[in-house]
């Protein structure tokens, strides 16, 4: 059980790289003669990797001789944006390396642990996470990003009442946990319905962050959306799936997609080709539908509000009617103050 001791303490290392955008989450422990000489982890996209940053922790890089390191992640065998970690491990004397998963990217997987081998170096995988990575390895596992829906909900399914304005359903906590689950996606999407009459910021107002999450809009024609919306603020990189071209210029930091014809799989399509590994689809009604109709959602965060909205206000999920029913697992349930917060998974 020691083994998983020192695993643990990699991972909890690994989740303190808050910054590796599309790069995963990797963390490393030093141990040697039962010590914890050293622990590091990836800080941030293009910079060192958590075998380096570990290394580097160390009071004399001539401790790593005879050491075991254990790291979340197969080390990279390939001259990226730093020079090969197994090599380096290598280098420096390293004995023998417990290795969390295999990496999924082509770029590397099984080559890293083939380099350790080659120079002697005793591996052993553990085929464990412990959580870490969902969306890095989904993305190479599927060749898309894992898409998660959320929306939130009136006791009788309802995300607004009869007038055309927004509605407020959830209270603070359930906001809160809204900024969390931000946090933690690279794009975000909603449709244009939801853009004109939320005018949303889509943006997570937690703290700042190095690379906060796209933010996505379908859009029929780019032309008409109102230049003093929000997501035209350029408070972060903005991407718009429209129909037509913008007639103008458009300002730093927002591009347009332009498709006459975009489909959830077509969006999706373009997210995996710009190498986006998640996706939050926020709303509206109709996106989140055509969303579930494509079978393009992977997991469902609904907030459920006490209230009931009646009359005729638009359903959370509008109009789509699927062939089929679309399974789910048995749902995680809690309460976020008043408000009652599920998540669960496609089966
Ligand atoms: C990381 N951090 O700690 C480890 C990674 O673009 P590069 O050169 O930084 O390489 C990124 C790839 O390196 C990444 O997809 C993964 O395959 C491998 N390992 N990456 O960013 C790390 N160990
Ligand atoms: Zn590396």
């Amino acid at each position: 059980m020691i083994e998983s001791k020192y695993f643990q303490i990699a991972v909890d290392a690994a989740k303190k790289g808050q910054a590796t955008w599309t790069n995963p989450q990797v963390g490393a422990v030093i141990v040697k003669n039962q010590q914890v000489l050293a622990v590091g982890y990836h800080h941030q996209f293009g910079q060192r990797h958590a075998e380096i940053d570990a290394l580097a922790q160390l009071a004399d890089i001539s401790q790593a001789k005879r050491a075991t390191m254990y790291v979340t992640l197969e080390p990279c065998s390939h001259y990226g944006k730093t020079p090969p970690c197994a090599k380096r491990l290598a280098e420096v004397g390293i004995a023998r390396v417990v290795i969390g998963q295999s990496d999924p990217n082509p770029l590397v997987s099984g080559k890293g642990i083939a380099i350790l081998r080659a120079h002697g170096i005793q591996v052993d995988l553990l085929g464990e996470t412990l959580g870490l990575n969902v969306a890095y390895n989904y993305f190479y596992q599927h060749q898309r990003p894992l898409v998660t829906l959320k929306y939130a909900m009136s006791l009788d399914g309802k995300i607004n009442g009869a007038k055309k304005e927004r509605t407020v359903l959830t209270q603070t906590a359930a906001q809160q946990d809204t900024q969390r689950l931000r946090q933690h996606q690279q794009v975000i999407l909603v449709g244009e319905h939801t853009l004109s009459i939320d005018n949303p910021r889509l943006t997570v107002r937690t703290g700042s962050m190095v690379f906060p999450p796209i933010r996505a809009a379908l859009v029929r024609h780019i032309d008409d959306v109102d230049r003093q919306s929000h997501l035209f603020d350029q408070s972060a990189p903005t991407w718009f799936f429209s129909e037509t071209a913008a007639s103008t210029k458009l300002p730093a930091n927002i591009q347009a997609f332009v498709n006459p014809h975009w489909t959830p799989k077509a969006i999706v399509q373009k997210l995996a080709d710009e190498g986006i590994q998640s996706l939050l689809v926020e709303g509206g009604s109709h996106l989140q539908a055509d969303f579930i109709a494509a079978e393009l959602v992977d997991d469902l965060v609904i907030y459920v509000a006490p209230m009931l909205l009646g009359g005729s206000g638009l359903p959370a999920v509008i109009g789509q009617s699927l062939t089929e029913q679309v399974g789910f697992e048995k749902p995680t349930i809690s309460m976020l103050g008043p408000d009652i917060r599920i998540s669960t998974r496609r089966v």
